[in-house]
């Protein structure tokens, strides 16, 4: 059964893999599993169609047979469940890998995120330093703690797993900001989740559709 992602037509990334379908096609490419992609407008997303998919009408959605997922993380501990390679054996080790990426979703993204929403839509308001200054405040928090628990590891417990999978995903979010010169081990960990094969192939699918999406419909 070939599962269906759907991602957006048009990110609004511009092709550079910063929405969350690319966890999914990451994860799929990890575990390799081919998948077929379903790409939507933003018009389309908020139809009915989709909301039957995605209640909140958002990407990415997931379909392998009768079974529909929405939410990246859960999307990820599913395909990571019913493969191998993303989920160590032992059951401790697999518990503590889902912690991770509790750890990543839950406690590491919402500043993150906030970070990009109020760099994109709150640049002309008079607070905009201001909030600039506490998200990135809490953002080196985070990452004093993760660096500190990194230390010179390759990946958070262990080997790669699902958990560094969604790590990464978030922490790509921060892009070229000149927070991470302060955390050259973050910054390193970033690279080698982005140099993996797998991460690669990802990446590459996603900027394909992003430029089928961006050329002018024949
Ligand atoms: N918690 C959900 C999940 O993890 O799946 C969140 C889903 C979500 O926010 N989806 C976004 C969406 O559909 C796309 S990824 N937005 C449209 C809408 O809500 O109407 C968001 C995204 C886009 C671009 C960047 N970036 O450029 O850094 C980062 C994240």
């Amino acid at each position: 059964m070939i599962p269906t992602l759907t991602a957006f037509e048009r990110s609004p990334d511009g092709g550079r893999g910063l929405a969350r379908d690319m966890r999914i096609r990451w994860a799929l490419e990890e575990v390799g599993q081919p998948y077929h992609v379903r790409l939507l407008s933003f018009e389309a997303m908020k139809q009915p169609e989709h909301l039957a998919r995605h209640p909140f009408g958002q990407i990415p959605a997931y379909e392998e047979g009768g079974l529909t997922l929405f939410e990246s993380g859960a999307t990820v501990i599913h395909i990571a469940e019913r493969h191998g390679g993303l989920l160590p054996a032992d059951a401790q080790a697999r518990t503590r890998a889902i912690m991770w990426m509790f750890a990543a979703v839950n406690t590491v993204e919402p500043s993150v995120f906030e970070r990009v929403l109020v760099r994109i839509l709150d640049r002309d308001a008079p607070w905009y330093e201001d909030r600039l200054r506490v998200l990135e405040d809490r953002i080196r928090d985070r990452l004093e703690h993760l660096a500190r628990h990194l230390g010179n590891a390759d990946w958070l417990d262990g080997g790669f797993s699902a958990g560094d999978l969604l790590m990464v995903t978030v922490l790509r979010w921060l892009g070229s900001a000149t927070i991470l010169d302060d955390y050259p081990t973050i910054a390193a960990y970033i690279a080698r989740g982005e140099a993996r094969p797998a991460f690669q192939r990802a990446f590459a699918a996603q900027l394909a559709d992003f430029s089928k999406g961006a050329a002018p419909a024949p």
